[in-house]
């Protein structure tokens, strides 16, 4: 890290699930000569990672440091949280936060931080359309494409520095429409993908799969314009456009059920179900595809 000796130094970055999302950011926010540590109750002092670009540069050494909570000398005043939403509460129990914390979210789904930050904290929603595929040590950038992160009204100080690190990155003032398009996307696809243990692509290619993905996502849509009137609906084609665009992989929650790991279930599908209830509106394709991933697989905390 090079530091003016005039300036004291940004407070560092502490990191909450160092899995694909988490390690990306942690590439990019280190090349922006930001501090990153993972934190972890237990296991090794550091991870050593590999990241594999798809643009052909040699793979790519990042070492992170690792600290256990209870290690910790002062409040977290900056946190990356990209662990699976299920484990949101296990991961944020008993940390010590700051009151004038900044998070940025990384995760699949909506709500999984609300009422668990310090009123005054400054959350950063992160979307991002980056593919990364492999698993700790080793993580395969498939695709470089867009990311955003939006949540106040402007920019943080350090956003303009990071942004010409991390390609791809810009800031949103509707960073809740981008991330509602993510939800439906992910409410289509990774449930029926889970349940019939398919590749994304087979949304496309099997009629009845299809179909139910019609469903959900029409479904979707009268949910999200009931909440927001200006809501465009008509989310199917973006649907399937990201299903055609990512037809060979394997989605994050088939991942999951593939390897007998909680699903994030609960805050995709779940999200949904939730906001509908509030509201006296009935959601059936969801309501039958949240039950089914339960009784198959296990699921996260209500
Ligand atoms: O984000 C994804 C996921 O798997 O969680 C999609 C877009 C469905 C790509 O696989």
């Amino acid at each position: 890290m090079s530091t003016s000796p005039f300036q004291p130094s940004p407070a560092p970055w502490f990191l909450l699930g160092a899995g694909n999302m988490g390690t990306l950011a942690a590439w990019y926010l280190r090349n922006a000569d930001q501090a990153v540590t993972v934190l972890r109750r237990q296991g090794p002092a550091r991870l050593d990672k590999t990241l594999c670009f798809a643009d052909g540069r040699p793979a790519q050494a990042l070492t992170l440091p690792v600290i256990a909570p209870a290690a910790l000398r002062a409040p977290i005043r900056r946190l990356i949280v990209a662990c699976k939403t299920p484990y949101t509460d296990d991961a944020l129990a008993g940390l010590p936060l700051a009151g004038d914390l900044t998070v940025l979210r990384l995760q699949n789904g909506l709500g999984s931080l609300e009422g668990r930050l310090p009123r005054a904290a400054t959350l950063i929603e992160v979307v991002t359309t980056t593919a990364v595929k492999g698993q700790h040590p080793r993580h395969e950038i498939v695709a470089e494409n867009h990311s955003w992160m939006g949540g106040p009204a402007t920019p943080p100080a350090w956003f303009a520095t990071l942004a010409r690190h991390w390609p791809g990155l810009a800031w949103s003032d509707a960073i809740r429409d981008r991330q509602w398009h993510k939800l439906i996307a992910n409410a289509v696809i990774n449930p029926l993908t889970a349940l019939h243990d398919v590749a994304n692509g087979r949304l496309l290619e099997d009629p009845a799969l299809h179909a139910e993905a019609a469903a959900l996502a029409a479904e979707a849509d009268t949910l999200l314009r009931r909440l927001d009137p200006h809501w465009p609906g008509d989310s199917l084609p973006q649907v399937m456009a990201v299903v055609r665009a990512t037809a060979g992989n394997t989605s994050s929650m088939r991942a999951d059920a593939q390897r007998g790991a909680v699903t994030e279930i609960d805050a995709i599908n779940g999200w949904l179900l939730r906001q509908a209830a509030t509201l006296g509106l009935a959601l059936p394709s969801h309501e039958r595809i949240v039950a089914a991933v339960r009784a198959r697989h296990p699921i996260g905390k209500q």
